[in-house]
């Protein structure tokens, strides 16, 4: 294997795998997905997958035994490893959030003084109760929490959530969010300074961003009255026209932050702007490394 190789850890079976495998597979990396074999190599770049459990990745990366990982925020602030975090991935969102059951007296934070809360996450729930003043103790538990309340094991949780409907199903409210999580890109932090892995490591954060920078961004074609095209710029700095006028109407086009969009829509209608299309961008490379 090539010395500027890079290991790359993720999740093998569980919920980040898909979409890690997906955003991955975005960025143009071509590999055979998690089948019982624990590393697959990229095809196309020096790139080593390996299929870990989430809760290894940590450790993984900060021994050195591989240089990235893939991984839910919620882990490293629960476990606060000895990595560098690189890169926001903008999926995998969820909520450590406490949660009483829904028929409890309780209404704020602090009717939980002195009170037992459940959880996965004892670190964090600790310092969030530390950072209220609020005096508690922590029961750990591996998962179902949801449950604890039920069978007299907590007065409340803290876990995570995703769309709530756990939280429901076990008639549980939530009270307050302590932070909000996603999938997040770390590395070993003398890996980043390697120079043997420093070039590819370069280009493969060129490739992820290009996809982050593409899921945020849609391209945009439009008619536009040709006198409108100069506050059309105002709008969408990076809009072009076309020089040929058609009924005083010229092809625009240009690439949109995907949310600032639908706000500046009606400032568009308002300057006669017809024919739109938003499409898809699959990259956009800002620089190259
Ligand atoms: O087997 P392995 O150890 O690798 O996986 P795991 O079972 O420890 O983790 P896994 O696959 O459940 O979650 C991996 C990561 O996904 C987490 O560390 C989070 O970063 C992220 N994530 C995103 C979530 C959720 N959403 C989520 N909803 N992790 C867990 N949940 C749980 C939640 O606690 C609840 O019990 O899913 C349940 C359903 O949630 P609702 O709100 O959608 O009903
Ligand atoms: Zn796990």
């Amino acid at each position: 294997m090539n010395t500027n190789t890079l290991k790359l850890a993720v999740q093998k079976n569980g919920r980040l795998t898909e979409e890690t495998l997906a955003f991955l597979r975005a960025a143009g990396l071509e590999f055979e997905s998690y089948n019982r074999k624990l590393r697959t190599t990229c095809r196309n770049f020096p790139l080593e997958i390996l299929y870990v459990r989430d809760d290894d990745i940590p450790m993984f990366v900060s021994t050195g035994a591989a240089d990235l990982g893939i991984l839910g925020q919620n882990v490293l602030n629960e476990e606060r490893p000895n990595v560098k975090k690189l890169l926001n991935l903008r999926y995998g969102f969820c909520t450590l959030t406490l949660s009483v059951p829904k028929e409890s007296p309780v209404r704020t934070i602090n009717d939980l003084a002195g009170k037992i809360i459940a959880t996965t996450y004892p670190r964090s729930a600790k310092q969030y109760f530390d950072s209220c003043g609020v005096p508690i103790t922590t029961v750990t538990l591996k998962g179902s929490v949801e449950i604890a309340p039920a069978l007299g094991l907590a007065d409340a949780i803290v876990d995570l959530a995703s769309t709530g409907s756990t939280l429901t199903l076990n008639d549980l409210r939530a009270l307050s969010t302590i932070y909000r999580s996603e999938a997040v890109l770390i590395a070993n932090g003398q890996s980043v300074r390697c120079t043997a892995t420093l070039q590819s490591l370069g280009q493969l954060i060129t490739r992820f961003k290009s996809v982050l920078s593409a899921e945020n961004n849609r391209y945009v074609v439009m008619n536009a009255p040709s006198a409108s095209v100069p506050k059309l710029r105002k709008l969408i700095p990076t809009v072009t026209s076309s020089d040929t006028q058609q009924n005083g109407y010229v092809r625009t086009q240009g690439v949109v932050n995907r949310d600032a969009f639908w706000s500046i829509l009606n400032r568009l209608n308002a300057l006669g702007i017809t024919d739109i299309c938003l499409l898809p961008v699959e990259n956009i490379i800002a620089k190259q490394p």
